[in-house]
């Protein structure tokens, strides 16, 4: 369980500072995806709850569906951390 949370922590991180690098554009989501804890901003916060539940399913104990932003449904995997990353910084307007 530990080790899931750092190497969904440390993926994350990967991820964040590859993107910012790259400046991915994505396809159209709507504006908000990516901000997991509902506070209308993508950030780092939500990148801590989309690695504490990484790896997880909904059979799971650290499952958060709202961390569930890209397909495979019912899986937090990379695909997930991608979205939230592509939408990292973005506030609601
Ligand atoms: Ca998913």
């Amino acid at each position: 369980m530990k080790s899931k949370l750092i190497t969904g922590l440390m993926v994350t991180l990967f991820l964040v500072s590859m993107l910012s690098m790259v400046c991915l554009v994505s396809a159209p989501i709507p504006r908000e995806e990516g901000d997991v804890v509902d506070d209308d901003i993508v950030d780092i916060f939500d990148g801590v709850a989309i690695g504490l539940a990484f790896g997880s399913n909904s059979t799971d104990l650290n499952w958060n569906p709202d961390a569930d932003l890209a397909e495979e449904w019912g899986l937090i995997d990379i695909m997930d951390i991608l979205v939230w990353a592509s939408h990292f910084g973005e506030a609601d307007p």
